[in-house]
């Protein structure tokens, strides 16, 4: 075995991941989806766990010295039953999109009819996009927002009637406005079809306490662990009971092979985190730092889609400051502040190109941004937007983001 450490084996990667660091720990992070897990969850990340093959779930394994691994994931499935509130759930998904795969399959056969969020009104690739290997199995239909920013439920209600979907799937990745699961439900029964959200984006505020629960209401809920959650890149299936063995069979064998263990320990930590009453606080922050930024865009007169925001991202249409989505995000990239292009509703421009940026302010309030921070970032922003023909300017304003970020260190123990 290499007896040597990364910086001696290695120096070469070494610097890839140093500067990769420092680009972290010296930008603001906007993008909505991204944040910065703890010191524990690094370590569990890089632990012993990973050496270890455990295809099966606890108790059931195809392979013997599963002892420790079966009281890591059996913790790990335990504290997210308690977070959520879930009947069963499903910690091996390697991410969101295998999670949702895993869990159509298991709620569904070919052919089958699904109605899910368009994506440029905020919806996901894996919602059923033309151009995913999925959408040639299932039949998916679109249903879209109002031009107010809101999920039509009298519109929903007869594409449900005439559609007859098996499943209605509601949760995104770039909608900014709270769900009314209930309401999704009570379609979902009228037609007899099997409800399914997809909380990635918004798992930390549900989690904290932020935002609405739908899982003791939904059949299924799928999520990633690494978004608001601010656990490790991968995935999760809760549901009822009684899909209980359809999602597991789906999971493995059907789709997965041995899961990741040192990535399941880590998700059990951060489910830890998640339970602490601080985390509340968390989540509620970033929500309240979402709204600053949705009040200065106000001033600012940008074109903010739905309306504006009651979770943690913004969608942002850059039209009118003469820009693609494309450029705006290039000009902020070089001014240190990381977002990304985004289709807006309808977008007539591109997917490489669209109109619209997506931002939000998890991985900033991890960081102990507030309030008065979130002020300062929104003038950035659009100090960057204004300038962007200017790379002189822009430089300016990074340099305004580095003063800013030296204030709020990230990973003291690894600089
Ligand atoms: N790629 C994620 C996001 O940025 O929203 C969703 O999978």
């Amino acid at each position: 075995m290499n007896k040597q450490n990364l910086a001696t084996f290695d120096p070469q990667l070494q610097e890839m991941i140093r500067k990769e660091l420092d680009r972290q720990e010296s930008g603001l992070e906007m993008i909505p989806s991204e944040n910065f897990v703890s010191m524990a969850v690094l370590e569990a990340l890089g632990s012993v766990l990973t050496n270890k093959y455990a295809e099966g779930y606890p108790g059931k394994r195809y392979y013997g010295g599963c002892e420790h691994i079966d009281s890591v994931e059996e913790l790990a499935i335990n504290r997210a039953k308690q977070l959520f509130d879930a009947e069963h759930v499903n910690v091996q998904p390697l991410s969101g999109a295998p999670a949702n795969i895993a869990a159509y399959f298991a709620i569904m056969e070919p052919g089958d009819t699904i109605l899910g969020m368009d994506l440029s009104h905020g919806g996901h690739l894996t919602h059923g996009h033309p151009v995913t290997s999925i959408a040639k199995i299932f039949n998916f239909v679109r249903y879209k927002t109002t031009p107010e920013g809101l999920i039509d439920l009298d519109n929903l209600r007869s594409m449900a009637q005439e559609h007859k979907p098996k499943v209605i799937l509601v949760g995104y990745s770039a909608y900014s406005r709270e769900i009314d699961y209930p309401a999704i439900q009570e379609i979902a029964n009228e037609v007899g079809a099997i409800t399914m959200a997809d909380i990635a984006h918004i798992a930390g505020l549900i989690a904290g306490k932020q935002m609405n629960n739908p899982v003791p209401i939904f059949d299924v809920v799928t999520t990633t662990t690494h978004k608001t959650l601010r656990g490790p890149r991968g995935g999760m299936i809760m549901c009822k009971q009684k899909y209980a063995g359809a999602i597991n069979k789906s999971i493995f064998p059907g789709f997965q092979g041995g899961p990741h263990e040192n990535n399941i320990a880590a998700k059990a930590i951060a489910f830890k985190e998640a339970l602490e009453p601080e985390f509340q606080n968390y989540a509620r922050q970033i929500k309240l730092n979402a709204k600053v930024l949705e009040k200065k865009f106000q001033e600012f007169g940008y074109k903010m889609m739905f309306g504006g925001t009651d979770n943690h991202l913004l969608l942002v249409d850059v039209t009118p400051q003469g820009l693609s989505g494309k450029e705006a995000e290039k000009a902020l990239d070089i001014a240190g502040i990381t977002l990304n292009k985004n289709m807006i509703p309808d977008d007539p421009r591109s997917a490489m190109d669209p109109s619209g940026i997506r931002l939000g302010t998890p991985a900033l309030t991890t960081r102990g941004m507030k309030e008065m921070e979130m002020e300062q970032v929104a003038e950035l922003i659009r100090a960057a937007l204004d300038n962007h023909k200017s790379e002189e300017k822009l430089l300016e304003v990074r340099n305004e983001v580095h003063a800013l970020t030296k204030k709020f260190p990230l990973y003291p123990e690894l600089v």
